[in-house]
């Protein structure tokens, strides 16, 4: 049939809707859930209702987020993967267990700030990184932020790598930190976010370590007594999305939804900083104990083994340059 004639078709077809007024059906919406670990208050939740209010702007009516609360970090990168869950927003703990080139940013004491780690993760090597997901099934979009993280206990106040041998300290399931604390003297013990609590009421663990934003929306000071400032790791979170959501999109609903990516990168890492700074006095406020005067280069002795493996075993090159890394300039 030829071309002129599909058309005259066409526009006889919608004449009569035309005529009755009846609204024309909207273009498919693009539906996008996100899923995170954390309380919508978080520097998570704040991340992810600035991506669907910044889609909703730059392209109205094109899609429909929804928000969605997972506490089992795995289990929702998973979901992703097989196109169960749209995205997720979650640390890297997990994530090395799926994209192993994620692991260097999990090295202890790599980086020296939030101006380092941040500009690290937004330059060419952090770029890199991006790309590899997408040979794992994901698609990763935009690095995000959990924090630097700091050690809690309710056993002992902790100065020294000697006060934490022995004590039974909760990680995420990440290799590359339970080597840190098994080289303390630590008895780690990785488990998803969802049973932390509960384990550390149980007493099944001591201690954990997390990001002052964490501890803080998730009142862990009900349940641990000793906060010490060890800032012993950065822990950054990305927005993983699957990859046929992605390559789906046409290029203005793309460049709509990029657009959201940055935003939520942007209320995250502000989040961030503003827990960071006002969180420690709140918790003091809650009566934990805090630790500030933490000697770090005796921890980074002490860890001396572990970076020898960490040189060996992940990608020495790729760490000497983010340990070098300076912004331009700088
Ligand atoms: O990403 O599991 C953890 O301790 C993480 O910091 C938490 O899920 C937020």
């Amino acid at each position: 049939m030829s071309p002129t004639r599909r058309a005259a078709i066409g526009a006889l077809l919608a004449a009569p809707l035309a005529l009755t007024g009846a609204p024309r059906p909207a273009a498919a919406q693009t539906a996008i859930t996100i899923q995170h670990a954390l309380p919508p208050n978080s520097h998570y939740g704040v991340g992810a209702v600035a991506f669907r209010d910044t889609i909703d702007r730059a392209a109205p009516g094109r899609f429909r987020v929804t928000i969605q609360r997972n506490d089992n970090e795995r289990e929702m990168i998973e979901s992703v993967q097989i196109g169960t869950v749209d995205c997720t927003i979650t640390s890297t703990g997990p994530v090395g267990n799926f994209v192993p080139e994620t692991r260097v940013f999990d090295v202890p004491f790599l980086f020296r700030d939030y101006a380092h780690a941040r500009g690290v993760l937004d330059s060419e090597i952090g770029q890199g990184v991006l790309q590899r997901f997408q040979a794992r099934g994901l698609y990763g979009v935009v690095w995000m932020e959990n924090g630097f993280r700091h050690l809690t206990n309710s056993r002992r106040e902790v100065h020294t790598p000697e006060d934490i041998r022995g004590l039974k300290v909760r990680t995420m399931e990440n290799q590359v930190h339970m080597r840190a604390f098994s080289t303390l003297g630590a008895l780690p013990t990785p488990m998803a976010f969802s049973e932390l609590v509960p384990a550390l009421q149980q007493g099944t663990v001591d201690g954990q370590e997390n990001p002052i934003p964490v501890i803080v929306a998730n009142n862990l000071n009900q349940v641990q007594r000793y906060l010490t400032l060890t800032a012993h790791v950065y822990s950054p979170a990305v927005l993983i999305c699957n990859p046929g959501l992605v390559n789906r999109l046409n290029a203005q609903d793309r460049a709509a939804f990029m657009e959201a990516a940055r935003a939520a990168q942007r209320a995250n890492r502000d989040k961030v900083s503003a827990d960071d700074a006002n969180g420690v006095e709140e918790l003091r406020r809650r009566g934990m104990t805090v630790t500030t005067q933490v000697d770090t280069a005796r921890f980074q002795q002490a860890l001396a083994a572990a970076f020898t493996v960490y040189e060996r075993e992940l990608d020495g090159a790729l760490l000497r340059r983010i340990r070098d890394w300076r912004p331009a300039g700088g």
